[in-house]
Parts: C-alpha cells; structure tokens; sequence
C-alpha cells in the first residue's frame, strides 16, 4: 500500500501502487519525451531553414542524421508523449476521482504498465547513445527499415513495450469503469473525459495487436530472415503499410478522443453550462469515431497504390469520420453557448483548441479527397495537416488540462499571469511556424527531406518557420517553469476552486489522500457532473 505520506520518499515512489502517484509518473515521462522530441523538432526546424547542410554536417552523410532526429521526433511525440499523456497521466489520475472510485481494478497491473512505459522511454532515449542508431521515422517503413543499417530492433522493442504496457492499461481501466463506479453513477451520468477514454481504450485493445505483429515481422525479416515484406521472394511490401495504419490511423483517436474529453471538461466547468446534446455526443460522436476508426486506414495509402474501387470507398468512409467528430464538435460549441465563461488560462487554453481544431480537422477533408490528395500527399501540406491537430490541439489539450486540474493535484494555483504570457507565446509561436507549411506545401515542397535543392523559392518561407519553432521552445518553456514554481509556492487554493459539479472536485481534498474519498461517494439519480442549470 502506499502512504501519502508527508515529505518525498524515492522507494514509496517506485513501488507505489497508488493511481494518482502513477499517474504522475507518467506526466514526467511524457513530458521528458516530449522535451526530447523538442528539442529533435527544433533540429529538424533549423536543418531546413536554408538550403544544402546546415547542421547536419556534410551533404552525404547529412540525411542520415536528419532521419535519426525525424525518427525520435515522430515515435517519441506520439507514442511516449501524447498517448502516455492522455491515456497514461489524465485517465489515471482523474478517471477513478471521477466515477467515485478508490483506485483501479488492478492496482499492481497498473504500477507494472508505468513501469513499462519508462522502460521504453529508458529503450528509446539510448538511441543517443548507441552507435547504430534507428533511422526509420515513427512509421517504420519497409523495405528501407529492413536494409538500413540503423537499429531497427530498438525501434520495434520500443513499440512492443508501449503497446504492452498500453494493453494491460486498457484491460485494467475498461474493469474499473464497468464494475467500480460509486453507487448511484450511472452511464449516462459519466464525465465525457471517462467516455472518451474508455472509447480510447477500445480502440488501443482492438488494434495494438496488429501493430506488435507488424513490427515483430519487421523484425524477422530484418533479423531473421524471413520475407513477409519482400517481393522478390514472394512477399508484400505493402502490407507493411496497411498493417501499420491497420493501427495508426484509430490511433489518432486515441489522442483525439480523450483531448476532446478534457476539452469539454474544462469547458462545462469554466461556462458553468450542462454538456449541450450529451447523448448525441457520446453515442453518436464517441462511439461513431470508435465504429468508423477501423474502416479509414487505406487513405494513407492513397498514393502507394489500390484498386480504384478502393480508393472511392475509403475517401466515402473518411469523409464519413466528419458526421461524429462534428457532433463532437457541435455538443462542444453548444456547452460554450449562453454558457457565463470564466475566462482564465485553462479555458482560453480550450478556446485556443477549437480554433486549432478547425485548421486541423477542415484541411483533413481535401486530404480524404482523391482527386487533391494525389497533389497534396507527401508535401508539407500534410505535416501541417496532422501538426495542427496533433501537435498543436492535442498539446494544448494537455496542458490546458494540466492547468484545469493544477489546483486538484497540488492544492495549489498555477500563476494566472504567466500562465498567459506562456500561453501566447506558444500560441503565436505554433501559428507561425505551421501556418506557412500548408502554403508551400500546396506548392509542392516534399515532407520528410532534410534539403530541398530543387525548390530553392521556399527558402525564405523555411527560415521564417524555423523563428516560430524557438518561440514554440520558449513558450514551453515558460509553461513548465510555471508549473515547477508554482506547485512548490503557488497561491493557496481551495477544494473547488472553480465550483465544479464532477466528483473529483466536489468529494475529495486537494490533493487527494490514499484511497481518494474521506466517505464512500454515492450519488442520487439525477445528479450529473454537470447539473448546473438545474439549481
Ligand atoms: C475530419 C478529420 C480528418 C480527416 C478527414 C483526415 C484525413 C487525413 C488524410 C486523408 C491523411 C493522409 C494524407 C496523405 O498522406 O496524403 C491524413 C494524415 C494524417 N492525419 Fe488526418 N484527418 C483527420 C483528422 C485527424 C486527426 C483528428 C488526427 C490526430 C489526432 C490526424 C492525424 C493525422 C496524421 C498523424 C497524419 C499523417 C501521418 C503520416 O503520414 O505520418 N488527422 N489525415
Ligand atoms: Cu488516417
């Protein structure tokens, strides 16, 4: 059992079992990949801020190094950053304080996820340090993955022990959200947070395993000798890529979903307003995008190549993928809607989100499109595509979230002042250095490349991007610091500081204790986490 007891105590922290502590042992890992994949990105940035080699050394060995940094970049932001945050960090802490629970199912289970999950952030970071390191972006192509001499194995271990560990996290909250609610907490009176995540973990226990085969067939053919992606010996180089997105692609909601549930979190509280269209919302929105999630991967291969037959039915089912993201959407705007906003750091983080959200979501649309996509596929275009959503929406999700629940976790306020100097400056830095990608894009500028020779009129564009890209840094920054100092001296705050109705403001102290609840949680029938109107 782990005693929240007074003063730090490293073993109590190791072996702790308690879901708030590993819930915060995911925050730092998340975060520390997330500073690593930084720093990877601001590389990235300022290799192509002029033409031939800039940082990267000489022009023969230079792509080499570059696909080290987009490697680490891509499989660290998504798979040791934003699905750790999201699924690792917010379900942990927040989910059990939600339903009125006093842990999760599992407990132990649940320490040797975490465990895992640091175990491959330890796995992923040795690629600085090993000599051969791993080179093959976060998608792991064949037959490049198989031929370089970069580690691919470290890569695949990699994504073994995150889907593990993503597993047993799925098995363990799905139990605690069917059979630990308090008594009186019924389905229809779930936050949208707990929604989101349980349709998250659906979606992690239905397709990780076909991304584990994926990489372990890499593997064999690497290693072992095997030729499940090499034609010349009767093998299929794309099937790789279908394997791949077979998961990847309902990955994306992965990070969507439970963003879009902090999202409407904040927003009900900080509007004071009941989740406008709720049932429409989680039956038809959640639950679509989960149904639907599995039909779409093939749109990533809509320039590898397909029947054409294919391709019409895939750009219908993605398309379709906008009816629940936009009921998701509407139920969001509609909470905002004659709502009396508060606004503070967490909400103007949220209202910064529906914005990004738009960008990210309406430029999907002429990517599902066969007929645009063949000209936009692999350009710039895309990168802006899916930063916009991911890498701008989904980030300041989490830390809107984290300024949202900074009071719950530390019994104190985050600082509201900076708080909004880091807020803007990161908000203009990722406008600035994204917006001008999807312009060059539409001109042709390629993805991936560390040196773009034969489109030297982008240059000037590149140099721009790369300026917003240390804005980006310094508004992290600032945003982390203000954390750090303010969980150590920030103003003092009361239990439920924003008059929230949701059970982990209104039944437990700040932070909570062991075992969460001074009183075992029961609700009457026609509460809700969000019944403010009714009073
Ligand atoms: C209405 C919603 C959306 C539509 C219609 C859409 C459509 C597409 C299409 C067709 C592509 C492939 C483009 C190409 O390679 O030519 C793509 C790429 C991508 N999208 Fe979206 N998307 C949507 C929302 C999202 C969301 C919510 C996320 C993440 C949370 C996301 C993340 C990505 C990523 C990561 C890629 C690029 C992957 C890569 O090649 O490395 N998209 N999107
Ligand atoms: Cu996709």
């Amino acid at each position: 059992m782990s005693a929240q007891a007074s003063g730090f105590s490293l073993k109590e922290w190791i072996l702790t079992t308690d879901h708030k502590r590993i819930g915060i042992l995911y925050l730092i890992g998340s975060m520390a990949a997330f500073a690593v994949a930084g720093i990877m990105g601001l590389l990235i940035r300022i290799e192509q801020s002029s033409l031939g080699p800039t940082i990267v050394g000489d022009a023969v060995t230079g792509g080499e190094q570059y696909n080290v940094w987009l490697y680490f970049h891509g499989a660290a932001m998504i798979l040791a950053f934003l699905i750790p945050g999201l699924t690792g960090f917010f379900a942990n802490y927040f989910l059990p304080l939600m339903i009125g629970a006093k842990d999760v199912a599992f407990p132990r289970i649940n320490a040797f996820s975490v465990w895992l999950f640091w175990i491959a952030i330890v796995l992923a970071l040795l690629t600085f340090v090993i000599p051969d390191k791993p080179d093959v972006l976060w998608t792991g192509y064949p037959p490049y993955s198989i031929m370089t001499s970069g580690n691919t194995a470290f890569y695949v271990f990699t994504v073994h022990l995150l889907g593990f560990s993503s597993i047993l996290g799925a098995v363990n909250f799905l139990v605690t959200v069917i059979y630990m609610r308090a008594p009186g907490v019924g389905w229809n009176q779930l936050n949208i947070f707990t929604w989101t995540t349980v349709a998250a973990f659906v979606i992690q226990l239905i397709f990780i395993p076909v991304l584990a085969a994926a990489v372990t067939m890499l593997l064999f053919d690497k290693y072992l000798g095997t030729h499940f992606f090499d034609p010349a010996a009767g093998g299929d180089v794309l099937l790789y890529q279908n394997l791949f997105w077979f998961y990847s692609h309902p990955a994306v909601y992965v990070i969507f979903l439970p963003a879009m549930g902090v999202l409407f979190e904040i927003v009900s509280t900080m509007a004071k307003n009941r989740v406008f269209n709720y049932k429409a919302c989680v039956y038809g929105g959640i639950w679509g995008i989960v149904l639907i999630s599995g039909e779409v991967w093939v749109h990533h291969l809509y320039v590898s190549g397909m029947p054409d037959w294919l391709r019409i039915g895939q750009m219908v089912t993605t398309l379709l993928i906008s009816v629940p993201v936009g009921l998701m959407t509407i139920s969001l705007f509609g909470t905002l809607y004659k709502g009396a906003l508060t606004i503070n750091v967490a909400s103007t983080y949220a209202i910064a989100c529906l914005f990004l959200l738009l960008v990210g979501g309406l430029t999907g649309i002429p990517l599902a499109m066969t007929s645009v996509t063949v000209h936009l596929s692999e350009t710039a275009f895309v990168h802006a595509h899916f930063h916009y959503i991911m890498a701008l929406f989904a980030t300041f999700a989490i830390i809107g979230g984290v300024y949202f629940w900074f009071p719950k976790m530390t019994g104190r306020y985050a600082n509201e002042k900076v708080g909004k100097i880091g807020f803007w400056v990161s908000f203009i830095g990722v406008n600035w250095t994204f917006w001008p990608l999807f312009k060059i894009g539409i001109a042709g500028m390629p993805r991936r490349y560390w040196d773009y020779q034969m489109f030297p009129e982008f240059e000037a564009t590149h140099k721009f991007a790369t300026i917003g890209a240390f804005l980006i840094g310094v508004g992290m920054a600032i945003v982390l610091i203000n954390w750090i100092k303010s969980a150590i001296s920030g103003e003092k705050a009361p239990e439920n500081p924003w008059k929230s109705k949701s059970l982990e403001w209104t039944h437990c102290p700040s932070p909570p204790g062991p075992g969460n609840f001074p009183k075992d949680v029961v609700v009457d029938s026609n509460w809700t986490p969000y019944s403010y109107n009714k009073e």
